[in-house]
């Protein structure tokens, strides 16, 4: 059957279009270039692309690989692509007669049968490398034990062994190849489904109710490591951000130790404070939140027996301040809209001795 002749709009020639986007292609290919460069050491960036412990070493490794041979793919075929369209285009002195059609050729059926599943084989058998390396890890005695159970929205940290129990920035210490001190973390939830993320440290892992999850890290440098919960939980799971304070073993050791410790008891001349601590154990404050040492032990809320240790308050979405400290109090959606600490309507004065107990809490 003999086609009826296309008229074709008389437009710019295709190769010009082209042309004008080439430009557009070279940014992007620019752009996403540059997440290879290396952010420096101390850089806070929570990327993939700068790993600084074993298992986020070897996805990384894993993911250059799969990067490596989708670049290749993708050139082979862009470029076969960009041949046959400028070599083949529609020309003016084109008769507008249908190609001939070719139909069935074995060679080239099987070739693009095998190879590609050959391809899926390699990337499958290499991942599953990846991932037996991550999980059979060795656990060595100087490791480090933690349970990290994720609340709406915030993160509770324990120790056990160490009597230590946090909230949201994990301190860790720094594992080098002298002396390895993986810290393994056992992952439950409270609640609904969260997943720990620090990008820089390891791959993420789900905190799924009614099951225990583990993962490693041993970061390889002291410094400060940003993640994120990456499973959306609920309104604020944006504000639900991790901080991981790896420290020299002394730096570790010393903070340990002053994390065991009971809240230390409001000194008598802090008259404002004193009345904070009152007030604090006169409301339902004790029932959603821990002082270790009175009588508040409630555990809905964050552990505060050393709430001014912490740099941040509620998950990251504050530095912890006197001011941002008063007005979490007084209205914690100012800062955190759809948190599950209510607002409790006190008094500016109440507000005030409240703050002051705050800031005794080191
Ligand atoms: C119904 C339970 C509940 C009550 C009552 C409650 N809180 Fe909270 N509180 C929470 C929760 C949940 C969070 C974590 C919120 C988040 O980060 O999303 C929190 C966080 C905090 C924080 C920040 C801790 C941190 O490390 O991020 C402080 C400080 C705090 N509450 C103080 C108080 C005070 C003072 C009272 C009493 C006036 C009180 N809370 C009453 C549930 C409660
Ligand atoms: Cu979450």
């Amino acid at each position: 059957m003999k086609s009826e002749p296309t008229v074709r709009a008389p437009g710019r020639p295709r190769l010009i279009q082209f042309a004008r986007w080439f430009p557009v292609f070279v940014g992007i290919l620019t752009a996403s270039s540059s997440i290879f460069a290396e952010p420096p050491a101390n850089s806070l960036i929570p990327s993939i692309f700068s790993p600084d412990s074993t298992p986020a070493d070897h996805i990384y490794g894993l993911a250059l690989f799969v990067l490596s041979i989708t670049t290749v793919i993708f050139v082979v075929v862009f470029t076969l692509l960009l041949y046959a369209t400028v070599k083949f285009r529609m020309r003016r002195s084109d008769d507008h007669r249908e190609p001939p059609q070719v139909y069935g050729s074995n060679q080239i059926e099987l070739a693009w049968t095998v190879i590609p599943v050959l391809i899926v084989v390699m990337l499958f058998l290499a991942t599953a490398r990846v991932i037996a390396q991550v999980q059979d890890a060795d656990r060595s005695p100087d490791s480090i034990d933690v349970t990290a159970i994720g609340h709406q929205f915030w993160w509770e940290f324990r120790y056990p062994g160490l009597g230590v129990v946090t909230a949201n920035e994990l301190h860790i210490p720094v594992s080098d190849s002298v002396s390895p001190t993986p810290t393994f973390l056992k992952l439950l939830s409270a609640d609904t489904d969260h997943s720990f993320w620090v990008p820089r440290l390891a791959g993420k892992t789900d905190l799924i109710p009614n099951r225990v999850n583990q993962m490693w890290i041993d970061p390889h440098h002291t410094g400060l490591y940003l993640g994120q919960c990456a499973q959306y939980c609920g309104t604020q799971h944006a504000l639900m951000l991790l901080r991981v304070y790896v420290d020299s073993r002394s730096d570790f050791d010393a903070w340990v130790r002053s994390q065991s410790r009971s809240a230390v008891a409001v000194a008598l001349t802090n008259a404002d404070a004193a009345k904070g601590r009152e007030i604090f154990e006169a409301t339902s404050c004790i029932n959603c939140h821990t002082v270790r040492g009175t009588v508040a032990d409630g555990r809905f809320g964050p552990d505060l027996t050393h709430l001014m240790s912490r740099e941040t308050i509620a998950a990251g979405a504050a530095t912890n301040t006197p001011a941002n400290l008063k007005l979490w109090i007084e209205d914690p959606d100012a800062i955190k809209p759809g948190s599950l600490m209510p607002a409790m309507r006190l008094t500016e004065q109440d507000l005030n001795s409240l703050t002051a107990y705050m800031e005794t809490l080191r």
